[in-house]
């Protein structure tokens, strides 16, 4: 009887703040403006050919992380992240529907394994839809792969959105960041755009167990 009433009170409890973490992640303001978190490595990456400082990594292969609660705890959105970006032209594609036009608010999750970068439009695009986001210079601080620190940085606060498929791309292009020498590119945790579109796109949740895999 006691344990039953215990148990109880445990499942109310998870209950409760089952309803608030919901909460916190839904609706964020009067405006009704929402907060969509697009994780890097759910996207498309079949074909996306990486490189990195000692290895050289492909498609699905260029996802680091377990996934693991340590490694949530480090700050990676879902326990995973894409690196391995140090080629010329490699392209990040987020692609996601809107219900109806809208202005975003556009912020990467970046970190990086290359030393300290500043990242700008002349050696890491952001388009949208095919326009380029003109954002201002974004400094990343180095880290470790294994350690990796995540930084949020804004590219934009007045996005143009359309109703329907909208297509946000990272591309790295040729640029001289690893060492003063080679081309390279941050590690990319999400994307989070908010706004008061209604956003929907499919997770490729297979992603991080295709790895390894012979294809
Ligand atoms: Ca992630």
């Amino acid at each position: 009887m006691k344990l039953k009433k215990v148990l109880g009170l445990v499942l109310a409890g998870a209950l409760l703040s089952g309803v608030a973490a919901v909460a916190a992640c839904g609706t964020s303001d009067a405006g009704g403006v929402q907060k969509y978190v697009m994780e890097a490595e759910y996207i498309n990456l079949d074909g996306v050919s990486g490189a990195g400082v000692s290895s050289d990594q492909s498609g699905v292969e260029m996802i680091y992380g377990d996934g693991t609660q340590a490694q949530k705890d480090l700050g990676w959105s879902n326990g995973y992240y894409v690196g391995y970006t140090y080629a010329s032209n490699l392209t990040l594609e987020f692609v996601f529907n809107a219900d109806v036009a809208g202005t975003a608010t556009i912020v990467l999750r970046l970190g990086s394994e290359i030393g300290d970068i500043s990242l700008d439009p002349t050696n890491f695009a952001v388009k949208l839809n095919g326009e380029n986001v003109t954002y201002s210079n974004m400094y990343v601080e180095n880290s470790l792969m294994e350690e990796m620190k995540f930084y949020d940085k804004t590219v934009s606060t007045t996005a143009n959105l359309k109703a329907g498929e909208n297509k946000l791309t990272l591309t790295v292009l040729t640029n001289n960041l690893v060492n003063g020498a080679k081309t390279g590119g941050p590690c990319v945790d999400c994307v989070i755009i908010e706004t008061a579109s209604k956003l929907t796109w499919t997770d490729k949740t297979e992603n991080p167990d295709r790895r390894g895999a012979i294809e």
